[in-house]
């Protein structure tokens, strides 16, 4: 069975939306990002790069990188959150993807934290935003409606509502942002995604723990 190894509102909670949004049969295995660690130890066994999330999807099997889940997951329903391979919707989402993998997730980790972590202060958290408000500003002028690629929710979808959801938790000013602020509310309306932010409950802490 696929095992998501994940904490509390990451960017693991993008493919735990998509595997609860699908119907597959799956489990979750909580991870400690202070201590590296999970139920049965050593988190770096499982995932040497040391950060969530990772995907089991066989005994000896362990995908990583957030966007790469997330089309594998699309793989084993159909392709239900991405579009058939070369078209030109594909390479769309495709592009999106890379952009919220490494212009929005990376750019919201801070470069003064311990490990790779939000930021907690209010410097780290002023020079975040300065990154990420025009990256954020790019997808909210490039938005299709209702969804970020039109009418179909895509995995897409699913990665940038980890983003929406740290605007929150940082509180970045998410309203000069109309379109993305009702992107966020409408996540929040799916029942997968309620379901999901239920389950993982508190976020994982903003303090640093050493
Ligand atoms: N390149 C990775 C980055 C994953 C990542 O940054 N994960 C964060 C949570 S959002 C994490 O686990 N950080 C803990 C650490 O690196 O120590 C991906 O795209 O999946």
């Amino acid at each position: 069975m696929l095992k998501l190894f994940y904490a509390s509102q990451t960017s693991a909670m993008a493919p735990h939306i998509l595997l609860q949004d699908c119907g597959l049969d799956f489990q979750l295995a909580r991870v400690n990002l202070d201590q590296k660690t999970w139920a049965n130890g050593d988190y770096n066994d499982i995932n040497p790069k040391s950060y969530v999330p990772t995907l089991q999807v066989a005994d000896d099997r362990y995908f990583s990188e957030c966007a790469v889940i997330l089309e594998y997951i699309s793989t084993l329903v159909d392709n239900r959150y991405t579009y058939a391979y070369g078209t030109n919707n594909y390479w769309q989402e495709r592009t999106w993807l890379n952009y919220i993998a490494t212009e929005l997730h990376k750019n919201f980790i801070s470069p003064f934290r311990h490990g790779n972590w939000l930021p907690n202060t209010a410097d780290s958290k002023q020079l975040v935003w300065q990154r990420v408000a025009p990256r954020l500003r790019y997808v909210e002028q490039h938005w299709q409606g209702p969804w970020l690629m039109g009418d179909t929710f895509t995995a897409a979808d699913a990665y940038l509502f980890v983003m929406t959801n740290w605007l929150h938790r940082l509180d970045y000013p998410i309203e000069e942002l109309p379109r993305l602020t009702k992107f966020d509310a409408r996540m929040r309306q799916r029942p997968s995604v309620a379901a999901v932010l239920q389950v993982e409950g508190q976020p994982h802490s903003l303090t640093d723990s050493q």
